[in-house]
């Protein structure tokens, strides 16, 4: 395209009323930082009424992003009957308990199934019977209690019945979630109440935690088309223990005994750095920032953790590990690379996918032309080492006081926020995590909660090789003839994390981009508008 990128912007605001245009503007914003300086981008507000948001809500992001993907523990969600279902494995967290007789409820959809008469007269009582039902059933070590919205708006007190029916059990840890659809302004705040719950009630609750040499938790990873699964291969591999991963296929006992890792490697900064900060101001358990979407950043985030260990011994498995995996991850890239050399791709997707997996499309030699988080909030957008002071959430942590442990025998010596600073001049950044702005070239389009209207004009404008974003984009921007990739559930792909799971994505980018079908589809009407049709009437 001829368009400059301020033209661009001018174009997508140019139908909005003045006080949307106004207002949106401050979202669209072009990559142009002067030195040492991030532009800065309005995130994190209300989406205005009118406009068709990619987001979802406060409940799809406690029950369905952070507490879905546990296995062990049973999820009531307390609403009519639909939330329950489209928050029911539609993001493709995959599961395996490893044994046939493990528990595992996550083929299950649990509802109390609310009715005209629930709504009218209160649901708590069906809400006891069904967690009494799930108890009778299970006999899970935990039940957790997810609100709906309309379970706000009448009033239900859900913690008062998961505490009656906790002290009823005995041996069930029954806790609920105050996460109706309606809070906050996207699913962010749901992430932020499923944090701080399973930190209240349930983290630090075990101290004896899986034996090992380098023991980690992997926060914000949710084994989305089996991500987790890879990642765990890769550090089984280099000898590395993973103690909890909040929560792809997780269990109650793992978070139960999360705080004894050493070390946590967040992977989704986004939707986990509440528990991140907790653990390390409750249990002094510093956080590292990984990032296993792409070969090189799989690798990179590998070494950041053998680095923080210290050991030789690690630090030359991690290397061993990468020289073994990477042969087969360049044959294909180089073989799919003459293909993919040069393609645009534009990437809309969640808290932390739309900057990750532009590692994966610089592997492939393509390049991010436009992109931008539904919900993340401005230190995602900027990395936190260009905001001086980065303001916590008010209620980031009105979980009553985190009394800090006076008991450190259980922990091995960790290093301080300063030790690993001092690390940094080994030339890793530990505790900093890169912004998607800073990552991306100057004159690319930055757009934050975008909708369904600037999206399709603005692939009409820029004309990508390539669309990533969710399930409600994806129809509409095939229509226009552009490929697209679902970057939340995969399709039906991946992993895409790890080393394998960069070969699968090369090969699925590679025919995606290279399809001659997208050069076919146009409706009729398109090439001959004069077509027409008669009715008649037999
Ligand atoms: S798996 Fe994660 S990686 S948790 Fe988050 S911010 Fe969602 S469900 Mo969809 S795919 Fe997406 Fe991220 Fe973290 Fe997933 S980019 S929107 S709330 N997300
Ligand atoms: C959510 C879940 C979602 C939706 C994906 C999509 C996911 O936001 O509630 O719009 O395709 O990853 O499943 O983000």
């Amino acid at each position: 395209t001829t368009m400059t990128a301020a033209e661009i912007k001018e174009e997508l605001l140019k139908k909005y009323p003045p006080k949307v245009a106004r207002k949106r503007a401050k979202q669209i914003m072009i990559n142009e930082a002067l030195e040492n300086e991030t532009p800065e981008i309005t995130a994190n507000v209300r989406t205005i009424p009118g406009i068709i948001t990619m987001r979802g809500c406060t409940y799809a992001g406690c029950k369905g992003v952070i507490m879905g993907p546990t296995r062990d523990i049973v999820n009531i969600t307390h609403g009519p009957i639909g939330c329950g279902f489209y928050s029911w494995l539609t993001r493709r967290n995959q599961t395996d308990a490893y044994a046939p007789d493990a528990a595992n409820y996550m083929t299950y959809c649990f509802s109390t199934d609310m009715q005209d008469k629930d709504i009218i007269f209160g649901g708590e009582k069906k809400l006891e019977a069904a967690i009494q039902e799930a108890y009778d059933l299970f006999h899970p070590k935990g039940i957790c209690v997810f609100a709906t919205c309309p379970v706000g708006l009448i009033g239900d007190d859900i913690h008062a019945v998961a505490a009656k029916m906790k002290a009823k059990f005995g041996d069930c840890n029954v806790f609920a979630f105050s996460c109706e659809g309606y809070k906050g302004v996207s699913q962010s705040a749901g992430h932020h109440i499923a944090n701080n719950q399973v930190f209240k009630h349930l983290v630090g609750l075990d101290d004896q935690g899986k034996p090992g040499k380098y023991r980690i938790n992997l926060l914000g990873e949710y084994n989305i088309g089996g991500d987790g699964f890879e990642i765990d291969r890769i550090l089984n591999k280099c000898g590395v223990t993973n103690i909890a991963t909040f929560s792809g296929n997780s269990t109650y006992d793992q978070f139960a005994s999360s705080h004894t890792a050493d070390l946590n490697a967040v992977m989704c900064h986004r939707s986990i750095n509440y528990v991140a900060d907790m653990l390390e101001t409750k249990y002094g358990i510093p956080w590292v920032k990984v990032n296993f979407i792409g070969a090189n950043a799989a690798a990179k985030s590998l070494r950041k953790i053998a680095s923080y260990f210290g050991d030789q011994e690690l630090i030359d498995r991690v290397e061993e590990v990468i020289a073994e995996e990477m042969p087969a991850v360049r044959a294909v890239a180089e073989e799919v690379r003459p293909r993919t050399e040069g393609k645009t791709a534009m990437l809309f997707v969640g808290g932390s996918r739309a900057h990750h997996y532009q590692e994966l499309f610089k592997e492939l030699g393509m390049k991010t032309i436009s992109a931008g988080y539904e919900f993340a909030h401005r230190d995602d957008y900027e990395g936190r080492q260009v905001i001086p002071e980065l303001k916590v959430d008010a209620d980031s942590r009105n979980i009553e006081e985190l009394e800090v442990s006076p008991d450190e025998r259980l922990f091995r010596p960790r290093k301080s926020q300063e030790e690993l600073r001092a690390l940094e001049s080994s030339g890793l950044k530990f505790k900093d995590y890169d912004g998607l702005i800073p990552d991306m070239e100057r004159g690319a389009v930055v757009i934050d909660d975008l909708n369904q209207y600037e999206a399709e004009k603005l692939v009409e404008l820029l004309k990508p090789d390539i669309f990533c974003a969710g399930i409600k984009e994806k129809f509409s921007i095939q229509k226009l003839g552009v490929p697209m990739k679902q970057l939340h559930s995969y399709d039906s792909g991946g992993p895409y994390a790890g080393f394998r799971g960069a070969i699968n994505f090369y090969r699925e980018i590679d025919r995606l981009v290279n399809s001659r079908v997208w050069g076919y589809l146009k409706a009729p009407w398109q090439e001959n508008p004069e077509l027409s049709a008669t009715y008649v009437w037999e």
